[in-house]
């Protein structure tokens, strides 16, 4: 044969591949450690929280008192959330939330648009909030990160994971959360939860089905990340769970002895 045996197999791939494939050599000659971006990911000085959870799991909640207790520290906390935490970003998180009906057509959204729209808002998160406050040495906690789009539009929805990873390298060039809550509880408990709280967007109404896929993912994800992903029950009370949550956060807090974060200066 005319042509060696690693061309015809990528030739053979679906194009994403193709694409994954030239993204990650472009990203090994960008995260040589003289680019600016591999410097700009070492001088990284914050701390970067991760919330994951199914629906109802309570993490927005545990999220916002996490932060209350770390400010009540002095130090500097900026809360965000994904899809969204930009203007833009949020746009993105209504087109991606609502209901084809709501908003006044009956096209469905194929889950190739969803995913892209997830990363796109991500890419804006990432460049104009997360980043810069990590620069500054703010800890930043995000309700929401890449393992929800491992485990619903990896585990859930079925496309390729070594897809979704190379995208998320080709957006964050490397940058990943230091610690990442996931609130497990049963989906039918989360479900439940959720009838009462909230008005259900689009991935709220997905079958029992899709939810269950949804959890395993995340605790397939608990098992490959055991130092980075800490699992608490979502059953407790939530002011046990804050209590957990804080001292967790307080721990890595101390053991890395590499953060600089900044202190809020104390009132006059
Ligand atoms: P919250 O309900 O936690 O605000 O999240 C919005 C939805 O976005 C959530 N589903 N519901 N219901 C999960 C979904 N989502 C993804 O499908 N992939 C992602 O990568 C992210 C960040 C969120």
């Amino acid at each position: 044969m005319g042509f060696n045996s690693s061309a015809s197999h990528f030739s053979l791939l679906p194009s994403p591949f193709l694409m994954t494939f030239s993204w990650r050599n472009d990203e090994r000659q960008e995260m040589t450690s003289k680019s600016p971006r591999a410097k700009q990911q070492k001088s990284s000085k914050g701390l970067f929280i991760t919330f994951e959870g199914t629906e109802g799991s309570g993490k927005t909640t545990q999220c916002r008192q996490l932060a209350r207790s770390l400010r009540d520290q002095g130090y500097q906390v900026l809360e965000t959330r994904e899809p969204g935490g930009t203007p833009l970003a949020e746009t993105l998180r209504k087109l991606l939330l609502a209901s084809s009906k709501a908003q006044g057509h009956t096209e469905s959204i194929t889950p190739a648009c969803e995913t892209m729209l997830i990363f796109a808002a991500r890419s804006q998160h990432i460049e104009h909030v997360i980043q810069p406050a990590l620069a500054k040495g703010m800890i930043v906690l995000c309700d929401r990160f890449f393992d929800s789009t491992l485990a619903y539009q990896g585990y859930a929805r079925s496309l390729d994971k070594t897809f979704l990873n190379n995208t998320q390298q080709f957006i964050t060039h490397g940058l990943q959360p230091h610690l990442t809550f996931f609130l497990d509880l049963p989906v039918q408990d989360g479900l439940a939860r959720r009838q009462h709280t909230k008005k259900l967007n689009r991935l709220d109404k997905e079958s029992l089905g899709f939810h269950q896929r949804v959890r395993r993912g995340f605790l397939a994800l608990t098992k490959e990340h055991p130092k980075r992903i800490q699992t608490v029950d979502a059953r407790q009370a939530p002011h046990a769970l804050t209590s957990q949550i804080t001292s967790i956060t307080e721990n890595v807090i101390h053991r890395k002895t590499s953060l600089r974060l900044v202190q809020s200066s104390p009132e006059a």
